[in-house]
């Protein structure tokens, strides 16, 4: 028999190793808002490019189109957000207004709008009221240059982009979004109608003035522009994102519409001053708006799947365009290519097999249970594996009971407390030995490595470098 003393002795120094307190580490570096998190986690959102555009077959018209063109005949908001529901989009952003100054929204400040169109219906009501009934969120898009308006240009055409971005707050919120294209941005283009306009992009617009009255309706919106300040642009229209990615920039020299610094927006910089993500936009079709002629031209469901790799894959979130055409409908063909898009996500993605397999690490912080290897798949994206404040490099072993054929491995830090990933490499068990089958650097919010294909009965994933210690929240291998 174990004398009792020896088995309450035993029992505390168990519960001791168990609970042992062991502080979690502290932030690093700069940190997403709960709107930016809240965004991250939307993952992939619709883009919607519809005006006068659709009508004309140009993608940037000139301003001086006649409202009468604007005529979609079967116009059912309904039938596009339920497509990108079902697609898995988690939120819609629309061109209330783009280039040519047209308005989807009766506004009061101009006749340039569906008002003076036949079809007369206020498509920013009709589309937003079909987010709220389907659960997805709004967002808007009103283009800052503005081919129709007299006074673009001059002070007075700021006050009547400021009144509409009122107008559209008041009555269209909650809005997650908005985006302040970089078109017309610069000191190049052309300005007005058909004759130059120039304006100083550094200066006209005085962003600042703007963004205090539009988060006085909502002081959450994430603001997208080149330079953020709540997303900035990936740096180009193709659905990619730096391969590394940092989520940080220092944006004090830049502006929305500045020209040469789009391999900085591509990959953000490591020791940036501020939390930026980068948003993926990028077209199902050639153009941002509906043509006929591109009906055979819509990207195949596996170009699309790249398209994700690429952007959800490397941290960022995509905003895919989808236009509707000129019956005011989403295009069979897209449809199609979206419902065969969620398939081969549902399909790539059904079985996790770190869950069932048995994970350990290299170094656990503190050798605390709160911090250790399981955490990483126990679907509970609140808890993390990581290690002690000077440990900057770690590994983590997946060992399957049997051999499990490994595609991707899906990997995420726990960006609550900051981006700190710099280099990490994958390796499959071969027998006795380990083939290495994907790297990578940054991991971000989320990063889904495409691997050389494997049957094997382990995976370790070792962090190489990091510029504090890693901290992650899951990893998933399918
Ligand atoms: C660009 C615009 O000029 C295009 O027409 C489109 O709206 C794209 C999303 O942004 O800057």
């Amino acid at each position: 028999m174990i004398p009792r003393i020896t088995l309450l002795a035993a029992l505390s120094l168990l519960a001791f190793s168990c609970n042992k307190q062991v502080e979690p580490p502290a932030a690093f570096g700069p940190l997403p808002s709960a709107a930016q998190l809240a965004w991250h986690e939307m993952e992939m959102n619709a883009f919607v490019h519809f005006t006068t555009n659709t009508f004309t077959g140009k993608e940037w018209g000139y301003g001086d189109e006649d409202t009468a063109i604007f005529n979609p005949t079967a116009f059912d908001a309904d039938q596009w957000i339920s497509t990108f529901k079902d697609a898995g989009f988690k939120g819609v952003i629309l061109t209330c207004k783009h280039h040519d100054g047209f308005c989807l929204w009766p506004s009061a400040f101009t006749e340039h709008s569906v008002k003076n169109s036949p079809f007369k219906k206020d498509v920013v009501k009709e589309v937003s009221e079909a987010c709220k009934r389907h659960g997805l969120k709004f967002g808007i898009y009103v283009s800052p240059w503005d081919r129709n308006h007299p006074q673009y240009g001059s002070p007075e055409y700021i006050q009547y982009y400021r009144n509409q971005l009122d107008e559209l707050f008041t009555n269209y919120g909650p809005i997650f979004e908005m985006w302040f294209d970089g078109a017309n941005g610069g000191d190049g283009f052309y300005g007005g109608k058909r004759e130059a306009r120039k304006i100083n992009g550094a200066t006209y617009y005085d962003w600042p003035t703007t963004l205090d009255l539009v988060r006085k309706h909502n002081p959450d919106v994430i603001f997208f522009s080149d330079a953020g300040p709540g997303v900035r642009w990936v740096g180009n229209e193709r659905g990619t994102a730096g391969e590394t990615n940092w989520n940080t920039i220092t944006p004090d020299t830049l502006f929305a519409g500045k020209g040469g610094i789009e391999n900085l927006l591509n990959t953000g910089s490591e020791n940036g001053t501020r939390w930026i993500p980068a948003e993926v936009d990028v077209s199902i079709r050639p153009g941002w708006f509906y043509h006929a002629k591109e009906d055979s031209l819509v990207k195949s469901p596996e170009k699309l799947f790249q398209i994700y790799l690429t952007s959800v894959g490397r941290g960022s979130t995509l905003l895919l365009n989808i236009p509707p055409d000129r019956r005011g409908l989403i295009h069979q063909n897209d449809v199609a290519a979206l419902k065969a898009l969620r398939a081969l996500l549902d399909e790539t993605f059904k079985t996790n097999l770190a869950e069932k397999a048995n994970v350990s690490a290299s170094l656990v912080r503190g050798d605390a249970k709160q911090y250790a290897a399981n955490n990483v798949s126990d679907k509970n994206p609140e808890t993390y594996w990581t290690l002690n404040d000077n440990d900057t490099s770690g590994t983590l072993e997946f060992t399957f009971d049997k051999p499990q054929l490994v595609k991707y491995v899906l990997l995420q830090e726990y960006i609550k407390l900051g981006q700190r990933v710099k280099s990490f490499v994958i390796e499959a068990k071969a027998g006795d030995t380990w083939n290495v089958i994907g790297e990578g650097t940054t991991i971000g919010y989320k990063r889904i490595v495409k691997v050389e294909p494997i049957e094997t009965t382990a995976v370790r994933i070792t962090i190489r470098d990091a510029k504090a210690c890693p901290v992650i929240s899951n990893i998933e291998l399918y």
